[in-house]
């Protein structure tokens, strides 16, 4: 006997889709019976659906293609939503999956019972419902087709009980149509040109694919060209990194930097993004550092770096540029935010993945990633913090074998701290770096622009992490990781060494 949690697992392994992250309830049991029928589709346990949403994010930002996040009912998707968010910024492809309630017992309002589909839509591309067994080979599909179609999201598919039980008949697979590339037209690619011949007047922007490694080595060929300034987005979902690649900026976070960052530029030329704009507002009731009456040509397109190999044959044939690796100071002794991202920079292994959310403590790494070996950087694109474990969990499924680096501060390590259960569980080659400032350090500057210093005994208490503090090598023991504190530069580089060598997770406190 066939059933619909059969056709719907069938159906997302034909479609490639090869790997699970789950957190089920009993409106899910089928699905899992069916999982394990099939056993074609590696499922992982997580302890936490944002866990589970989290680590689809990252599986999809390597692979560009979706996992299934399988989270019970109203209340489990609620759960994994904010990840689901940072995955919807990242252009992430994901598929969803939610178990419901028998669609006849709906009407009873029972205890467990919510708005699934209000709840979805938030972080959505595409959701769906179907009610009838005959329906859901199809709704499967087209939740997968949704969450590829460019520019990419999260497509949620809310399966009932009574349609997952259902007697099925056989679904018959389709394949994808590779889908059709929107390509820019001629002429914005001339007045693109006419922009970058103004040299540095004008600031060449990328985001998303033009921060491949083919991107970014067209767009210093095109900088080299024309003398155009070039920025890249600033919460890259996915940024190549390291190995002799030019190294862009940018924009500074605070918008009284970042205007005086792009100062003197009347031009822009966006690739793979858009405008970019402040994540609080900026001053004077701006949105974007880009003045609004400035000239701006937007290319979009679905595959940015091949506008930017566009921009580089109409400029002529432009000479390749060598690259000039920046100096990395050398550091040693006691830790800081600043030699602790260094020392893991200068210690990335060729190939790895670096998860950053390393918080204010980011910047040592960030400036010395451009002379590490060739990695690929993922980083906080939603601004919900609490991504970066879960991310690497999805990453290592995704490319085993690659070594991950999660780059953590503290407060937002702790908002999943139970993904390091499912990198033990699944012996993941993590090596997850705490940088434990011991605060929610961003939100003491926060209170310092604001003009609110000094802050009072409470504002004080609600940005501190101490008192107890925080016994990172105990978590992670207790969640089968293990794990060391350091103090000094010297001491970090040992325990990456150690960890870079050993397979399976491993945990390094970086008290800074
Ligand atoms: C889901 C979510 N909750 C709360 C916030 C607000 N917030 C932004 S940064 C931050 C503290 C970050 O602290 P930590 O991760 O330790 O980094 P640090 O600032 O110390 O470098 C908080 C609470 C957020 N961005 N996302
Ligand atoms: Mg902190």
């Amino acid at each position: 006997l066939l059933t619909g949690a059969d056709v719907l697992v069938r159906e997302l392994a034909a479609l490639d889709v090869t790997t699970c992250f789950a957190n089920p309830g009993t409106s899910e049991v089928d699905l899992v019976r069916a999982l394990d029928t099939l056993g074609s589709i590696r499922s992982c346990l997580a302890l936490h659906e944002n866990v589970v949403t989290g680590a689809a994010d990252g599986y999809a930002r390597i692979t560009d293609h979706p996992a299934m996040a399988l989270v019970h009912l109203g209340p489990g998707l609620a759960n994994g939503i904010a990840n689901l968010h940072n995955a919807r910024r990242a252009h992430s492809p994901v598929v969803t999956v939610v178990g419901q309630h028998p669609t006849w017992h709906l009407a009873a309002d029972s205890p467990l019972s919510s708005d699934i589909e209000s709840l979805a839509g938030v972080v959505s591309c595409w959701v769906g419902q179907p009610t009838d067994v005959s329906d859901l080979g199809q709704a499967v599909h087209d939740a997968v087709a949704a969450a590829r179609r460019p520019p990419k999201g999260v497509a949620t598919l809310i399966v009932p009980m009574d349609v997952q039980r259902a007697e099925a008949a056989p679904h018959r697979t389709g394949c994808f149509a590779a889908a059709p590339n929107r390509p820019v037209a001629a002429e914005q690619i001339a007045a693109a040109i006419e922009a970058l011949r103004k040299g540095a007047a004008t600031i060449l922007w990328l985001g998303r694919g033009a921060l491949s490694a083919e991107g970014l080595v067209t767009a210093a060929r095109i900088q080299a060209a024309t003398d155009c300034r070039v920025f890249s987005e600033s919460f890259p979902s996915r940024l190549e990194r390291g190995g002799g690649l030019p190294a862009f900026p940018s924009v500074p976070y605070f918008p009284e930097h970042a205007s005086v960052a792009i100062k003197g530029a009347s031009a822009h030329v966006f690739v793979g993004m858009a405008r970019p704009v402040y994540m609080f507002g900026g001053p004077n009731g701006s949105s974007s550092p880009v003045p609004a009456n400035d000239q701006v040509v937007e290319l979009a397109d679905d595959a940015p770096h091949c506008v930017l190999e566009m921009l580089a044959s109409a400029l002529g044939p432009l000479p390749d540029v060598p690259h000039k690796a920046p100096e990395v100071r050398a550091c040693s002794g006691s830790l800081d935010p600043e030699s602790a991202g260094i020392t893991v920079a200068r210690l990335v292994p060729d190939g790895a993945v670096v998860v950053d959310e390393s918080g204010t403590s980011g910047t040592g790494y960030q400036t010395a990633s451009a002379a590490s070996a060739r990695h690929v950087r993922l980083g906080v694109t939603g601004g919900s913090i609490g991504m970066g474990l879960p991310v690497a969990i999805g990453a290592a499924v995704a490319s085993p074998d690659r070594r991950v680096i999660a780059l953590e501060a503290d407060g937002s390590g702790m908002y999943t701290v139970q993904s390091l259960w499912t990198m033990a569980r699944e012996s993941l080659d993590i090596t997850v770096v705490v940088l434990a400032n011991r605060r929610y350090a961003i939100l003491e500057t926060e209170f310092a622009r604001a003009g609110t210093e000094p802050i009072g005994a409470l504002a004080s208490s609600l940005i501190d992490l101490s008192n107890p503090t925080l016994d990172w090598v105990r978590l992670a023991e207790g969640h089968g990781v293990p794990a060391t504190r350091v103090t000094t530069v010297e001491d970090l580089e040992t325990a990456l060494a150690r960890s870079f060598a050993d397979p399976g997770p491993a945990l390094v406190e970086a008290v800074i």
